[in-house]
């Protein structure tokens, strides 16, 4: 800014102040404040909702405060930086985990009261931000906390007004209002399909989530790159040779968004940046100038579809131009961003490698590896080998699937009509490739055609998993199964080429969404007993609780906490269903994307057994039957038709059951319609039972079964993905396991029709085949599925083991001294499955980057 003057800068410096209060009254002030002026509301007359958009901006701000400290800290000291490219994230709501991780959510609640409002219902008044599916998704956010919170340089630079201030720089300044961060995604305008269940069926409804406004995100309007589609790839003469000029034919804005994401008990507030796509200033200028105004307008607007729609298959890919064009504009923008970043500060790419780690969330943003050579070796005219060189050290590749029919594939028609240079690009990357494993591996060709980037099949594709491990120096599973699946099975042939790439880091969720956010009372009462709120950042510290699990005072107040939450659970599942249920029944719970790999439909079946032997026994003996409230919830991808049907059974089921009167309150079914984030919040803590009953060796990992372990519910399992670590942390003793193990599953699978299944299966499957509930047409095909030798995930063999896990659980909680010990050593052994430990892994040993902590 030339005009500027040292007096200018010095009179800014006398305005402000250093930071915003958090006294009482200060925030009273600040949050009418922003009635009167950011949401135009008088502030005599304001309802929750404009009291909640108020309170958001005002800790916005001081978010804001601490997130320009933190780039400035970083820009200082010059870290490496991991930048973390997930095309999903699952954030659920902000507000109270900001003001919990910034340490002043008791100040506002107590500054709200006296204007007269309660701080959990403002919380409630905001909506959830869904820009993700499932797992993979919620697995990111909880990373993000764990960045933040332990202090990883996951940002960059930014030179602004403190800047000024704290180093006492009054000169002039060249101003980067660009920000420097680590985490990208996209910011979808339409979020993950809301659920709507009539007449027991799914619908989907359009999430348009940005239709308040969104108080969290900061639009970067400066912060723009061109992203290129289409176009051919021409040869130039170049220095006396020749080379590849791209010359595209369409183009797109990328515009930044940012979310700063707080750490806890640290001033570190980092950056989720999500790109938004606009119409690009350079197109169209020829409708324009011919006259067709309004056709230009029209062509324009269609750029912004790009980031409009979140995909809802949770990994299926149909090959779809928008969804490839969503993964190639997000990777160009980032890297963009990224390059333009460290080229502020180094005249070559010598040092790459030492100051930029990029993090592959799954094979979606793969696109980056060719867009990387592209740019150096194009762009910026690096000789292929040296490019080569650099991409080998920067990559690294995290895989959430198990399924070889999972994995990306990419056609290549449509690849090289969308990016024909990238296309170039990889097949120029699978050709040295190829060459190089022929030297190691011969010509054993059936090998080199599976190792092979391409496929030469029916429909000539990429496979992305395949570019994805040839050009990254690790490959991650989620769980040490996981990573023995990709081992032996998925990424076998690499894994003997490349032994020492093969890696794995267990997922981990963070506790301060899903302890602290999520169940403040369990929160307290763990403080209290440990005596220190240390475990919030240090989760080891929760081992503590173990030599208390056998202290009756603890035992009272730790089930007085778990039963508010189970009231608080039973008025929501009274206000969405109508049904009533009792608190001392065990709460039962079963909350997931519905496949037919994590097996609702086993859960289903196993609740129409337990209503058919309540409906045959002796009315005296039905004293002896432990109470259920049966709870199921989870979105099925809307083309995934079995999962459907799946969604309909329940509420077919809970239909039946529910109104019944022979059977009371001995058993209840609940479908929760939309789950999300902030549903799992609440239902999670009220839970005392949960089902993680996948088939054997195909759950990657698992995540929803931490959130359950930390808040003390106890888990009934298959010895799949992560459980397997949990049963060895927890004990075998305190979790019901049942099911065939993964090893067993594939011959099991071979007997085919001969496979041995219990009678109880069979009369429950008929039960639904005849009607008993209904839809007999429409379950038809769904019963199809497990019986005559087309039960692959193996309903009928596990149903019997599945039976009885399900009565030791019955069996433990009428012992309720024993289940509130159980519940405690849960909590007491969930340390290891903290997303701090999995980041700290991910830091050490695959990233290279320390801790660069903002001074207080
Ligand atoms: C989504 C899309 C494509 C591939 C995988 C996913 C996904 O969500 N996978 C899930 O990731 C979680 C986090 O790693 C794991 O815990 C789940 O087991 C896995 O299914």
């Amino acid at each position: 800014r030339g005009g500027e003057t040292r007096v200018g800068v010095e009179r800014m410096f006398g305005l402000m102040d250093r930071f915003l209060k958090s006294d009482p009254s200060s925030l009273q002030k600040d949050i009418l404040d922003h009635v009167e002026y950011t949401v135009a509301r008088s502030r005599f007359s304001f309802d929750d909702f404009e009291a909640y958009q108020a309170l958001a901006h005002s800790v916005r701000d001081r978010l804001i405060e601490r997130w320009h400290d933190t780039q400035l800290h970083f820009k200082k000291k010059d870290p490496k930086r991991i930048y973390f490219l997930s095309m999903e994230f699952l954030m659920g709501r902000s507000l109270s985990n900001s003001a919990i991780n910034l340490g002043i959510r008791d100040q506002y609640a107590d500054a709200l009261k006296e204007l007269g409002f309660e701080f959990e219902v403002l919380a409630e008044q905001e909506g959830d931000a869904a820009l993700g599916n499932g797992g993979l998704a919620r697995l990111s956010a909880c990373q993000m906390d764990s960045l933040a919170t332990m202090d990883y340089p996951a940002w960059g630079c930014i030179a602004m007004i403190l800047a000024l201030l704290i180093s006492n720089l009054l000169r002039l300044c060249e101003w980067d209002s660009t920000t420097a961060l680590g985490i990208y995604g996209l910011r979808y305008q339409y979020g993950l399909f809301r659920q709507v269940i009539l007449d027991g069926y799914q619908h989907e409804q359009p999430d348009y989530w940005l239709n308040f406004g969104n108080p969290w995100e900061i639009e970067r309007v400066h912060v723009t790159y061109p992203v290129k589609f289409y176009g051919t790839v021409e040869d130039e003469n170049f220095n006396g040779g020749k080379r590849k000029v791209w010359l595209p034919g369409e183009t797109v804005e990328a515009v930044a968004y940012d979310n700063p994401i707080p750490g806890h008990g640290t001033r570190n507030t980092i950056t989720l940046r999500l790109w938004a796509a606009k119409p690009s200033d350079q197109i169209d200028m020829e409708s324009y100038n011919t006259g067709d105004y309004i056709n230009a307008v029209v062509n324009r607007q269609r750029a912004e579809t790009i980031s409009s729609v979140l995909y809802p298959d949770d990994r299926s890919y149909q090959g779809k131009e928008l969804r490839l064009k969503q993964q190639y504009f997000f990777v160009s923008a980032s890297l963009q961003d990224i390059i333009r970043r460290f080229k502020d500060s180094h005249s070559n790419f010598d040092d790459f490698p030492e100051k930029v780690a990029l993090q592959l969330n799954d094979t979606h943003p793969s696109f980056a590896i060719a867009e990387v050579m592209r740019v150096l070796v194009d762009e910026e005219h690096l000789d292929w080998n040296r490019a080569w060189d650099i991409v080998c050290k920067i990559f690294s590749f995290t895989t959430h699937t198990v399924l070889p029919e999972g994995l990306e594939k990419v056609p290549v028609d449509l690849l090289e009509s969308l990016l024909p240079r990238h296309l170039q690009i990889i097949y120029d990357i699978n050709f040295d490739y190829i060459e190089e494993l022929k030297k190691r591996i011969g010509l054993d060709y059936d090998r080199l055609s599976r190792m092979s980037i391409v496929e030469d099949g029916a429909i000539k594709s990429i496979r992305m998993a395949n570019l994805a491990i040839v050009c990254s120096h690790t490959v991650n599973g989620v769980s040490r199964v996981h990573s023995e699946l990709l081992k032996t099975r998925v990424f076998k042939d690499f894994y003997e080429l490349w032994p020492h790439k093969f890696d794995y880091k267990t997922n981990g969720v963070t506790q301060r969404r899903w302890i602290v956010v999520s169940n403040p009372s369990l929160s307290a009462l763990i403080s209290k007993w440990l005596g220190t709120e240390a475990w919030i950042r240090d989760v080891d510290l929760l081992a503590g609780l173990q030599e208390q699990a056998a202290n009756a005072d603890l035992h009272e107040e730790w089930r007085m906490v778990r039963k508010v939450n189970k009231m608080r659970l039973a008025e929501y599942i009274e206000a969405m269903s109508g049904v009533k249920v009792s608190v001392s029944a065990m709460f039962d719970v079963q909350i997931k994307r519905i496949h037919e790999y994590k097996r609702q439909l086993l859960n289903v079946l196993g609740i129409i057994h337990r209503y058919d032997c309540i409906k045959n026994m002796e009315k005296s003996d039905r004293t002896k039957v432990v109470p259920r409230v049966c709870i199921i919830g989870g979105k099925a991808a809307p083309g995934y038709e079995i999962a459907r049907k799946i969604i309909k059974l329940c509420n077919a089921v809970a239909e039946k059951i529910n109104n019944d009167p022979d059977v009371g309150d001995l058993l209840k079914l609940v479908f929760i319609p939309d789950y999300n984030v902030s549903v799992a919040e609440l239902v999670i803590p009220g839970a005392d039972l949960s089902q993680h009953i996948s088939t054997a060796g195909h759950e990657a990992s698992g995540t929803g079964s931490m959130k359950f372990l930390m808040n003390g519910c106890l888990l009934l399992a298959t010895e799949d993905g992560s459980t397997v670590e949990i049963m060895e942390e927890i004990g075998k003793d305190n979790m019901f396991l049942f099911g065939a193990k993964m090893h067993e599953v594939p011959a099991l699978r071979e007997k085919g029709p001969t496979l041995k299944v219990p009678l109880q299966f069979a009369r429950v499957v008929r039960m639904v085949r005849d009607g008993y509930f209904g839809f007999q047409d429409y379950f038809e095909s769904l019963c199809d599925k497990v019986e005559g030798g087309n039960d692959f995930y193996l309903l009928g063999y596990d149903f019997q083991s599945y039976l009885e896990a399900q009565a030791a659980a019955d069996k433990a909680f009428v012992d309720q001294e024993k289940w509130t010990r159980m519940s405690i050593l849960s909590t007491a052994g969930s340390g290891r499955f903290s997303s701090d430990r999995t980041i700290e892994e991910y830091a050490e040993k695959t990233w290279g980057i320390e801790p660069c902590r903002c001074p207080f």
